[in-house]
């Protein structure tokens, strides 16, 4: 089926066929083989979201609600690809405040109703390159972070956003070690921040957001390697200067503040020419990394004095 069957109405993106539909439909065939009958469907039932389709969706087919759910990298609950996934069921992503401050007119602490409060959520498709040279499809629901920063009123001296990730060690047991220096940070340039790809999700699969995704609300920058789409995000302050960010903090000859897919341009201890798409296979899941992850008609424009050989 191509996207195009698949957008079948305003509000109906490929999410509302396949496959979520296979995936539920085995969550209740599991659930009724435990006896529980339809009322006890799958333990909390994620909320569905009023959502529309996006220009900006990718036609790849989208990676499975299982692979997307189980093959995380969420450090406050551990190292392992599948400790989010075992380790986030104590998490509560509800109520949810986020403070905003620093360069703007309107700093405070916003419920998340105030922040989507005349937000038009949105269904993005898109392609996520971790570092680590995996990837994925993943069918984000979130709207611009634009629409957010425009509510709180830039000031003219902002010229970067640092977010930061929610600090609850009795929720994240990863918290409790000290693999990185909590809370987890990371920051975009002004015009990266407003650039109209750049997101927040509140959910994918058009529900709202697994916690080993990062609800109830993360950042997704689909031209930056992954660990730059911060999650559970619980600050965002505008500043004048580059601000710190997680993983150039812990090394910085690895990992720069920019970010961006970059075929070219190898880390330090592996290549990054080529990619393992999750689910694609044993065999035939290698394919090429794309310059700015396949984005870069849109976004190629932001880094024109740069280097594109070089490590940012
Ligand atoms: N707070 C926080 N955000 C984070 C991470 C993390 O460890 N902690 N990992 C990052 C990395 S390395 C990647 S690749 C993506 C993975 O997002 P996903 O698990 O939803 O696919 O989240 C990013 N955001
Ligand atoms: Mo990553």
């Amino acid at each position: 089926m191509t996207r195009d069957n698949a957008r079948i109405g305003p509000t109906i993106g490929w999410s509302q066929v396949t496959p979520r539909a296979d995936y539920l439909n085995r969550r209740q065939i599991m659930a009724g083989a435990l006896g529980l009958g339809l009322a006890g469907l799958a333990g909390p039932a994620a909320a569905k979201l009023d959502y529309v389709p996006s220009k900006f969706s990718t036609d790849e087919t989208p990676n499975t609600l299982e692979e997307i759910t189980s093959y995380n990298n969420f450090y406050e609950f551990g190292t392992g690809k599948s400790d989010p996934m075992n380790y986030s069921g104590q998490f509560q992503p509800e109520p949810w405040t986020v403070e905003i401050g620093g360069l703007v007119d309107k700093p405070g602490t916003w419920g998340l109703d105030d922040v989507l409060k005349g937000i038009t959520l949105e269904e993005r498709i898109y392609r996520l390159r971790c570092v680590e040279a995996w990837s994925m499809v993943i069918p984000w629901i979130g709207f611009p972070l634009s629409a957010l920063l425009e509510k709180a009123g830039p000031q003219p001296g902002a010229r970067y956003v640092a977010f930061e990730t929610v600090v609850r060690p009795e929720e994240m047991p990863g918290q409790r070690a000290r693999f990185l220096d909590w809370p987890y940070r990371e920051g975009l340039r002004m015009d990266e921040a407003m650039h109209p790809l750049t997101i927040l999700a509140t959910g994918l699969y058009g529900e709202e957001l697994p916690n080993q995704n990062g609800a109830p609300l993360r950042l997704v920058v689909p031209w930056k390697y992954g660990f730059k789409g911060i999650k559970s995000i619980v600050k965002i302050t505008l500043v004048a200067d580059e601000p710190p960010a997680t993983w150039k903090m812990l090394q910085s000859n690895e990992y720069g503040f920019y970010a961006n897919v970059n075929p070219k341009v190898d880390h330090p201890r592996w290549s990054q020419a080529t990619e393992r798409r999750i689910g694609a296979g044993l065999f035939g899941g290698r394919q090429e990394t794309q310059m700015f992850n396949g984005y870069g008609d849109q976004v190629a424009d932001l880094y024109k004095g740069m280097d594109l050989a070089k490590f940012y």
